[in-house]
């Protein structure tokens, strides 16, 4: 039957197109939004609000000075990385106080980039820290801003506290094929998580 034939083949099609959710977290301007707006093929969605003076007490400009807004929801964006594999990628804002909005941002995600900046590691932690506590697998992504001292990936992996097996690689935020790169890094590292024998 030609009605039951279509609805058959939309359903190998919906089967073949694979829709990934994807988080991006990290400390309070680590280059979240910078990331999704580099990689995305829309115009990202943006929840930016502008910093105001007495929000710069409690959020740190150090080393981002030129910052002037900040996230407050989240940034939405689409990257089609094959032509039956569509990633959604969900920026979470970096500021304690919005952290309740995680819990949402985190349901059905199949990995996470921790975004990091080495002058402020110890940003990432909580992101870390999250992920590690929910078994969602996630990657590393140094996040290399100019003039700041240049860490090796052990040293860094040592400060973390990190498991060997654990990706930790540098990228540029502003940059889309680097960006690029750290989602395919983490593909890669949810494929090996879920079945060791897919080797890297
Ligand atoms: N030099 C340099 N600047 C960057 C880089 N990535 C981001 N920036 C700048 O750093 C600032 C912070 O970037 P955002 O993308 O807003 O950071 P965020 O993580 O989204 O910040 P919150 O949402 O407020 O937590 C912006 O002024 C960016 O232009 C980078 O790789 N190098
Ligand atoms: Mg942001």
């Amino acid at each position: 039957m030609a009605y039951g034939g279509y609805e058959a083949s939309g359903a190998v099609a919906a089967r073949r197109h694979r829709a990934i959710k994807i988080l991006l977290a990290g400390g309070f301007g680590v280059g979240k939004t910078t990331l999704v707006g580099a990689v995305s093929e829309i115009r990202p969605l943006r929840t930016e609000e502008p910093l105001t003076e007495s929000s710069k007490h409690v959020d740190s400009t150090a080393g981002v000075e030129r910052k002037t807004t900040t996230t407050v929801a989240m940034d939405f964006g689409r990257i089609t990385l094959r032509e039956d594999l569509v990633l959604y990628l969900f920026g979470t804002p970096g500021q304690e106080r919005f952290w309740f909005m995680w819990d949402e941002l985190a349901l059905g995600a199949l990995g996470a980039v921790v975004l990091a900046d080495t002058r402020r590691l110890a940003d990432c932690f909580p992101a870390i820290d999250y992920f590690e506590r929910r078994d969602i697998p996630f990657i590393v992504a140094l996040n290399v801003f100019e003039g700041s001292r240049r860490y090796s990936v052990e040293e860094v992996r040592t400060a973390l506290d990190l498991d060997p097996s654990l990706p930790i690689i540098l990228c540029d935020a502003r940059s889309k094929e680097s960006a690029k790169e750290v989602l395919i890094t983490l593909i890669e590292h949810v494929l090996y998580v879920t079945d060791p024998a897919v080797s890297r």
